[in-house]
């Protein structure tokens, strides 16, 4: 049996949670074109005949701006410290330039092995690809590389085999029937934050947490957090819409989870600088 950690590190949005998911064949991170979706560390499991990987979805390096950005960034600092190897992600859509360097030179100074994935390369060029690929190859000492794509699960495989020739010998950490390390209790409250995300636009998303305050055998109650009034207005939407759809969208979802149907209950509220309130982001596991 061999197993191990590796964590999954690289700029906002180029897709590290939809190649968590992929790797481990089911929802583990929630995604969405939102830059900073991803806000805790969420490990997701990929079982084989003979091994245990665990990935290590990390919130997107950035500038810490306040409590909340700043808890994130420590949480990719402190996971690059005991994990066996790195992921390191980048979009073959966009330029790889300063910002990709500035998480490069992290990275490869931890001292792991890293394995880069060149990833949304769907709908691309092969000529472009092959630039990237060129562009990429000059970030460091690379044990792999792998133009991937998260969506269509192209190159999922071969990344995954070279992932798994990196472990060493171990015990299986999780037992196979488990996906996350996540409490259930947060599962939902990101599965709903998931849609409001892609309901919301602007400074909305960012804006949002969401706490379960109930789960019982047949209830979810769940408050949505914003910061001011004119955020609540937009995300309870004219006549309660927009909760309604967030709603209609994550029960199916939460019901899958849980394997059982469930009255769903979401709530608005106003919680003026949340992201500051460290007691509530301890809370939500951050
Ligand atoms: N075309 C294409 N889009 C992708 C691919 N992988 C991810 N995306 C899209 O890229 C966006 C960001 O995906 P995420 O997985 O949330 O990105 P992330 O790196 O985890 O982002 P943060 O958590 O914010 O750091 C979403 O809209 C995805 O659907 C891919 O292989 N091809
Ligand atoms: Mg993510």
């Amino acid at each position: 049996m061999r197993s191990g950690f590796v964590a999954v590190a690289g700029r906002p949005n180029v897709g590290k949670s939809t190649l968590v998911n992929a790797l481990c064949g089911g929802k583990v991170a929630i995604v969405s074109d939102k830059p900073q979706t991803t806000r805790h560390r969420i490990s997701g499991v990929a079982n084989g005949p003979d091994y245990q990987l665990v990935l290590v979805d990390l919130p997107g390096f950035q500038r810490p701006r306040d409590a909340l950005t700043e808890h994130m960034q420590r949480t990719v600092d402190r996971a690059l410290q005991d994990v066996d190897s790195v992921l390191f992600v980048l979009s073959a859509r966009e330029r790889i330039g300063a910002g990709d360097r500035f998480i490069a030179k992290r990275v490869f100074a931890a001292g792991i092995p890293v394995v880069i994935a060149l990833n949304k390369v769907d709908r691309l060029k092969p000529g472009h690809i092959a630039d990237q690929i060129q562009n990429a190859s000059r970030l460091g000492d690379f044990r792999a590389l792998h133009p991937v794509s998260a969506k269509t699960s192209d190159g999922i495989s071969e990344l995954r085999g070279d992932l798994v020739e990196l472990l060493s010998e171990g015990p299986a950490y999780f037992p196979p029937e488990q996906r996350s390390d996540m409490p259930l209790e947060l599962q939902i409250a990101e599965l709903v934050r998931e849609k409001a995300l892609h309901l919301t636009r602007e400074e909305v998303p960012h804006a949002i947490t969401v706490e379960v305050q109930e789960l019982s055998e047949t209830a979810v109650r769940a408050d949505l957090y914003v910061e001011t009034e004119s955020q609540k207005q937009i995300v309870v939407g004219r006549g309660g819409s927009v909760v309604r759809e967030i709603g209609t969208r994550s029960r199916p979802e939460i019901e899958l989870l849980l394997e059982r149907k469930i009255y769903l209950d979401l709530q608005v509220k106003v919680k003026p600088r949340w992201r500051r309130d460290e007691r509530l982001l301890e809370r939500l596991g951050m």
